[in-house]
């Protein structure tokens, strides 16, 4: 008998990292290939569940894109392998020239993080202290900041929908089934369905494979789900629907939105959203009478015409029959590190070039172009880009292009040498999201929260480096980590948790700059003393302490024992130990929820005055964008089976429809004359490419998509790259885009069709 087991059949835990919902897997490794995966059902937040993805997630792990060696761009245009020394060295001067020079407030932060890889945007924090950085940007500037913007002025936070739980679950251009969004996803789907005490709501003009599974689909043509929904408030209002007490004791100034949507005339917003006015009032009333509603927009609105008019509408229904702060309704949620910055959320204009909108903290991705291309004395003229591939994945891939060239300097850490790396001044390649600790940020449950923390599976690949790592390699490189400072720093960590809690505690109350460092601080002091490749881990510390002071009786509730300080340690040792299963961390009451608000009174506030002057001239906007010039509406990156945002460069990992197809409806495909599988060239007001046809038939007539994620170059054999489908945003432009946030209307893209032989 042995008991030595053939590494290959063993198991390892981690995520699947190709959505936010990061569902616990177990994989088995082959050296450094992932051979097998399986869900995790020890996992607290997922349970076993994954989707189709995950499976061959190895495409992502091992691909010829991976780069390893960090590159730095000669005058001719090509890229020199440099030693990471030297490219540290040269980086930091550069840096460093630049904000003597010009200010270092030229210098931008973009991305931070994407669907599974966060702790590289909380090192880059301390980046940005280090050099000065003031203004940054990232993928929610594009999608979600007009939503937020409407949380931080109604709420002061960001909410949950408990769709695990609700009566009636409302999806508003959003498509769960392929783009999850909340644990579970398809399980719980298949349970309303399947419970006749409970209903779907869609909103969404495709028969999404949601849509199809939903007792109402309000099915409108594209882009007038303003009209939809503010026709739903009215029924709500007119018939008398609204929880009148509730909404006295728990709002403030719901007196002009009430107003304005009792004027709203129902029959006129049906036939110009091109639904029936009697579903509408169906749905409505379901609504009025289900204990619990809980709604969850996402990018079908947040893309298209009067994105945050409608995020504001979509909140009003469920505040007017007031499901909040109960089982299955909409709650605020507990979170390690709170995603948005609602006090960085203002009403004035405020980036520096183009004085656009600033919330969350973010520059609006759409202006950044132009924050850099002008001769304003305050133009951006340097730019960090980590985890996110701009020129592909933001509006008008012309206009970045140029834009990073027009820099006088740029930083790219990645995996790959992608789009926006080879416009790049530097790049340095970063190790993989599984040869690295790294975590789930965007957990956001409600009353029990989880919160992910993995170790890595594998050894980071040879020539790269965790992003901990570059930041703190950049950073002592600037002479701003002396080692007096850390000496005592790292002594209090070897004596143990509490120790290390005060002494920080008395660093930071003496040096504050030293602590606006503190990531980095961290990672060479504490870091030195977790598991060997936990080290990352160490910023986490901090932020364990700041959740444990905000959550302290929520936490005690979720089994941590003591005062704040010592629940944040205790947590943060859960983490380190056994945090890939998942760690509970919050057990919130329900009355918490209101505690969780942070506006006056504490109580939801329905008086957006600009939003609610919107409403009231909502009848003198168009229904649609299309013209004879441009006759279909293009939605332009839709999620599907096979895509991920840009996190695949190996289409090998499709099994079907490697390009990704231009879907169409079968009166759309007569009328252009194509068939499926032939190919079509798409114009736009932005560009023209030519893509594969498919026929589809739960498209609208005049609407057609493009998935997203592909027009990726890659090369098979490590050879010439090639591109794989169409890339959606050399179809797009920067001025296409909502008036608050400056979100991109992608979903909205005015097009025409031809054959091509
Ligand atoms: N498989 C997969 N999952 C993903 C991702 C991925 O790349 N692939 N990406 C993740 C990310 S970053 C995000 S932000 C989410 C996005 O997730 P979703 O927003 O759900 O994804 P989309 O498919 O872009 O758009 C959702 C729906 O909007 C509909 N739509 C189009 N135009 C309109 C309109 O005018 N009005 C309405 N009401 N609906 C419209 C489309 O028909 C589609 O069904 O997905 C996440 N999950
Ligand atoms: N036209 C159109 N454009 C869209 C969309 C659309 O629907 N239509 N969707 C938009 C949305 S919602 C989003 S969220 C954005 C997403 O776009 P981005 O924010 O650019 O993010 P990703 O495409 O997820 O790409 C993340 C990058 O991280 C890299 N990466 C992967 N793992 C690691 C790692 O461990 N370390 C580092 N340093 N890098 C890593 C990948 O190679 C990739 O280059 O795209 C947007 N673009
Ligand atoms: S793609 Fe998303 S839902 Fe599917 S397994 Fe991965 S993390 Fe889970
Ligand atoms: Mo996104």
């Amino acid at each position: 008998m042995t008991d030595i087991v053939d590494p290959k059949l063993e198991y390892h835990k981690t995520v699947c990292v190709l959505c936010s919902n990061n569902c616990g897997v177990e994989v088995r490794l082959d050296d450094r290939e992932i051979t097998r995966v399986r869900g995790n059902k020890a996992h607290l937040a997922s349970k076993g569940y994954t989707c189709e993805k995950a499976l061959r997630i190895n495409h992502y792990q091992n691909n010829t894109g991976r780069l390893s060696s960090p590159m730095k761009r000669m005058p001719d245009g090509s890229y020199l392998a440099v030693d990471w020394d030297t490219a540290i060295a040269e980086i930091v001067a550069e840096m460093k020239a630049l904000g003597d020079e010009h200010g270092q407030d030229k210098i931008m932060y973009y991305g931070g993080g994407a669907q599974g890889n966060h702790l590289g945007g909380a090192y880059g924090a301390a980046l940005r202290s280090a050099f000065g950085i003031k203004y940054r940007s990232n993928a929610l500037a594009q999608e979600k900041t007009g939503e937020a913007w409407v949380d931080g002025h109604m709420f002061g936070a960001h909410l949950h929908g408990d769709f695990h739980h609700a009566e009636v679950s409302v999806f508003v251009g959003k498509n769960p089934w392929h783009s999850h969004g909340f644990d579970e996803t398809r399980r719980v789907l298949k349970d309303i369905k399947a419970d006749d005490s409970r209903s779907m709501i869609v909103i969404d003009p495709r028969v999404s494979e949601t849509a199809a599974m939903a007792d109402f689909h309000l099915q409108v043509q594209p882009g007038t789900d303003a009209f939809c929904i503010a026709a739903l408030g009215g029924v709500l209002v007119q018939e008398d629907l609204l929880a009148k007490s509730w909404l006295e004791e728990n709002t403030v100034g719901s007196d002009a939105v009430v107003a304005e949507l009792a004027k709203v005339d129902v029959a006129d917003f049906a036939r110009r959203c091109d639904v029936s006015e009697d579903l509408i009032r169906s749905a409505a009333r379901r609504m009025a009478a289900a204990e619990s509603v809980a709604v969850l927009e996402d990018l079908g609105v947040e893309m298209a015409p009067n994105s945050t008019l409608v995020s504001y509408l979509q909140k009003l229904l469920w505040v007017l029959v007031g499901s909040y702060a109960r089982p299955g309704a909409m709650t605020g949620h507990s979170s390690l590190v709170p995603i948005y910055n609602y006090s960085a959320t203002g009403r004035e204009p405020s980036a520096p070039v183009t004085g656009g909108m600033i919330i969350s903290g973010l520059v609006a991705c759409n202006d950044i172009p132009a924050e850099v291309m002008t001769d304003h004395p305050n133009r951006t003229r340097g730019m960090v880009i980590e985890t996110a591939n701009p020129v592909h994945s933001l509006a008008s891939s012309e206009d970045f292009r140029q834009m990073m060239r027009a820099l006088d300097f740029s930083l790219v850490i990645d995996v790959a040498m992608t789009e926006t790396a080879k416009e790049a001044s530097w790049v340095l390649p970063a190790s993989s999201q599984y040869e690295k600790v790294e975590c789930t940020f965007f957990g956001a449950s409600f009353p029990e929260n989880v919160f992910t923390l993995r170790p890595p599976i594998l050894e980071p690949m040879e020539g790269t480096l965790p992003e901990p790592e570059i930041h703190t390699r950049l950073i002592r490189e600037a002479g701003l980590l002396p080692e007096e400072k850390l000496a005592p720093l790292r002594a209090a960590a070897e004596e143990g948790l509490d120790a290390f809690s005060a002494a920080f505690a008395s660093m930071a109350a003496v040096d504050p700059e030293f602590a606006a460092l503190a990531p980095v601080v961290m990672y060479e002091t504490l870091g030195t003393t977790l598991p060997e490749g936990m080290e990352g881990a160490a910023v986490l510390w901090f932020t364990a302490q700041r959740c444990a002071m905000k959550n302290t009786d929520a936490m005690r509730a979720a089994g941590f024992t003591g005062e704040a300080t010592e629940i944040g340690n205790q947590f943060f040792t859960a983490m380190i130990e056994r945090g890939v299963d998942g760690v509970t961390y919050t057990k919130h009451e329900y009355d918490d929820a209101w505690t969780m608000l942070k506006t006056d009174e504490q109580k939801i506030n329905m008086d957006l005055p600009e939003l609610i002057a919107d409403l009231a001239a909502l009848s003198d906007k168009p229904t649609t964008h299309a013209t004879d010039d441009f006759p279909f509406i293009l939605s332009a990156g839709e999620r599907r089976a096979f895509t991920a945002n840009a996190n695949m460069r190996d289409p090998e990992w499709r099994k079907k429809d490697k390009e990704g197809a231009l879907r169409m409806s079968p009166a759309d495909a007569a009328q252009v004359g194509v068939e499926d599988g032939s190919r079509v060239r798409i114009t736009t007001p932005g560009g023209s490419s030519v893509a594969v046809v498919e026929i589809n038939d739960t498209y609208r007539d005049g609407h057609v998509a493009l998935p997203n994620g592909h027009g990726l170059e890659y090369a098979p054999g490590g050879g010439d790259p090639e591109v794989y489908g169409v890339s959606t945003n050399e179809l797009t432009t920067t001025d296409w885009k909502d008036e608050y946030a400056g979100t991109p209307w992608h979903k909205h893209v005015p097009a025409r069709l031809e054959p091509v032989s």
